[in-house]
């Protein structure tokens, strides 16, 4: 537990404290959600994974853009960051139609304004990656906007450098991942301003719970694709029958073991370290 931190607030599966004025500390649980609930039983090692991989993107994104980052504590779940004034949008960035996209697109053949090529299959990859803002729903599902609504809630000089990075910070994921065997189909990025009002990248990025990561061996467009990391999970869920409502099932170990593993392998596909370093010495990924 944080010392002398005051917890200031709760996602599903993190939380959050201020350390000062100035700094967060942002702590990775091993909880997993699926089909949007979070179940009873953990995935050990889960934060740890997730926390590592972001800062691994955080200290090889730099030249793309700064970022919260300023320090990973040696329990590999927590990092300490600059404290932000977030934007009241989410920067989404999708390469190919999934979720969301897929729907929108199968009702009106666009996305955010964006106007697609007929013809599209789910989890078909797009001519280029396309920007997707989304409000951020303080109690359900964040919504889909346009660009001209996006810009009326940020400025429109904010709104261009936010899509402009975003793409820059996905075009330089997906491809080293795709490289390692891994598709980011789409990915969320949170940005902030420091005091100086300049933009930066916060939150988690390029991870499996803020990404829709892929097996790239396995992808067939014209369907859903099985998630990389929570496909065991899922799939042990839906042999239950269970109705998706809260409280989930209790994970049985193999089920537990082979989630596990699939994190433990994309951090060691992407970072290209071995996990067991990265928990021996967490700075690891940031050298
Ligand atoms: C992130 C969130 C979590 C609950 C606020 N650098 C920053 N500066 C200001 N605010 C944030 C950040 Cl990262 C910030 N969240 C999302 C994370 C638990 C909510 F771990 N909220």
């Amino acid at each position: 537990m944080p010392e002398a931190a005051l917890h200031v607030g709760s996602g599903k599966v993190r939380e959050l404290y201020a350390l000062d004025d100035d700094r967060l500390l942002l702590v990775a649980s091993d909880r997993i959600s699926t089909f949007d609930v979070v179940l009873p039983t953990e995935i050990p090692d889960k934060g740890r994974v997730l926390t590592g991989l972001a800062a691994f993107w955080f200290a090889r994104t730099r030249d793309i853009c700064p970022n919260h980052l300023l320090s990973l504590r040696a329990d590999g779940r927590s990092t300490e960051c600059r404290r932000l004034e977030m934007l009241p949008i989410e920067c989404v960035v999708r390469g190919y139609l999934s979720g969301s996209g897929w729907k929108d697109y199968s009702a009106t053949g666009t996305v955010c304004g964006h106007v697609l090529p007929e013809g599209l299959s789910e989890s078909s990859q797009l001519p280029e990656p396309i920007f997707t803002p989304a409000t951020k729903a303080a109690t359900g599902h964040d919504e889909n906007i346009d660009r001209e609504t996006a810009a009326e809630l940020v400025g429109a000089d904010l709104f261009a450098e936010a899509e402009r990075i975003s793409l820059a910070l996905y075009g330089f994921a997906a491809a080293h991942a795709r490289e390692r065997g891994i598709i980011i189909a789409d990915t969320k990025f949170e940005f902030g301003l420091d005091d100086e009002r300049r933009l930066v990248l916060g939150d988690e990025a390029l991870t499996p719970d803020s990404s829709r990561f892929w097996p790239a061996d396995e992808y067939q467009p014209g369907g859903a694709q099985p998630s990389f990391d929570k496909q065991f999970a899922r799939d042990y869920c839906e042999s239950l029958g269970w109705d998706k409502t809260d409280p989930g099932p209790e994970l049985p170990e193999d089920v537990v073991a082979g989630t596990r593993g699939r994190y433990v392998e994309a951090f060691e596909r992407l970072a290209e370290i071995d996990f067991d370093a990265y928990l021996a010495d967490p700075e690891v990924v940031l050298r």
